[in-house]
């Protein structure tokens, strides 16, 4: 079902797509890809919506900076300096971020209006991002697959194909709050990651290196509140696999709900959401990016974020809900 959900300032109508089954009810603007809304039950059977959002398109064109819901690209995270090399040539992206590129630059996937086609059980988005556009080069082909699993499970495919050597990086960046939207901070939520390394950060969040967990405050082999202070990329011990594997499980002990991330993506980015900026509050949300490492294009030992013509670029990620006690 598809309805008309509001009016760019250029003119461009923006639709609003709802998908159900299972009891699991999504929204999806045509603006962003964003995820606007997960409806799902709690452990007494209520419903509430579980992630953070816009009630009006207006609160996302005046609130760009948290991202919420979006589908991120062409790189998501950081790129350190806004510039990388790639056979022998330098790329120069506009910083947005201090001196870096963050999330595709000023005008990232976020905020453009992607083509939508229904399919079974959900959506395909699908763009074409022009040669140069915020500096990268190639011309992209972009699709997203929203689908609903039997069980409700939301899974969000991707693809790309570029006419000349790129660099890739996709996510979604929907912000969890199992208590419900609005309900307060999520910092209550006990999270486990499995991954025993993470990517340490200098002071403009770029990787300095990979690290163990043991022994510190990244140490989410085993639950643990997610507080505050976090905005980290975790690096799976599944690595890149061909199909979705487990890479996180939180849970809200207060509603009962759990979200279970599993990908075909190496890294997992968690964000606290500790900066999110009026009018929502700090901590309101849990972002969980699946995603290839920051700054890869300039660091040649993680995994390679470059896309070449003549292949395709896959990822795939799966949130799946359930409640206990
Ligand atoms: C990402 O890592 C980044 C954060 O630093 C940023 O503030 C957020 O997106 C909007 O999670």
């Amino acid at each position: 079902m598809n309805e008309h959900f509001g009016t760019l300032p250029d003119g461009t109508p923006v639709h609003r797509w709802t998908l159900e089954r299972a009891g699991v009810r999504v929204r999806v603007l045509s603006y962003g890809g964003i995820v606007q809304s997960v409806e799902v039950p709690g452990r007494d059977g209520r419903t509430a919506n579980v992630v953070l959002g816009f009630a009006e398109l207006d609160g996302y064109l005046e609130n760009p900076g948290p991202y919420l819901g979006a589908l991120i690209g062409r790189y998501a995270n950081r790129i350190a300096g806004g510039r990388f090399e790639l056979d022998g040539r330098t790329y120069a992206l506009a910083p947005n971020n201090g001196p870096n590129s963050l999330h595709g630059g000023e005008r990232g996937f976020d905020q453009r209006v992607w083509e939508v086609t229904p399919v079974e059980h959900g959506l395909r988005l699908t763009r074409v991002s022009p040669h140069g556009e915020e500096g990268f080069p190639g011309r992209l082909a972009v699709s997203a697959t929203y689908t609903l699993d039997a069980d409700g499970a939301l899974r969000i495919g991707y693809e790309a194909v570029s006419d000349a050597p790129t660099v890739v990086n996709l996510t979604n960046h929907t912000y969890f709050n199992l208590s419900g939207a609005g309900s307060g901070p999520a910092g209550g939520h006990q999270l486990r990651i499995a991954a025993a390394r993470y990517t340490p950060v200098d002071e403009e969040l770029i990787p300095t290196g990979v690290a163990e967990v043991a022994g510190t405050r990244f140490d989410f082999r085993k639950p643990r509140q997610t507080g505050s202070g976090y905005d980290h990329n975790f690096v799976l011990d599944k690595g890149v696999t061909a199909a979705p594997e487990e890479a996180a499980e939180l849970y809200d002990p207060v509603s009962g709900r759990v979200l279970t991330v599993a990908t075909t993506e190496p890294g997992l980015q968690l964000y606290t959401a500790d900066h999110l900026g009026a009018p929502l509050s700090p901590g309101a949300g849990i972002a969980l990016e699946t995603q290839h490492f920051p700054d890869s294009p300039n660091r040649p030992e993680f995994p390679s974020t470059v896309l070449r013509p003549g292949d395709v670029f896959r990822s795939e990620t799966v949130y799946a809900f359930s409640a206990r006690d």
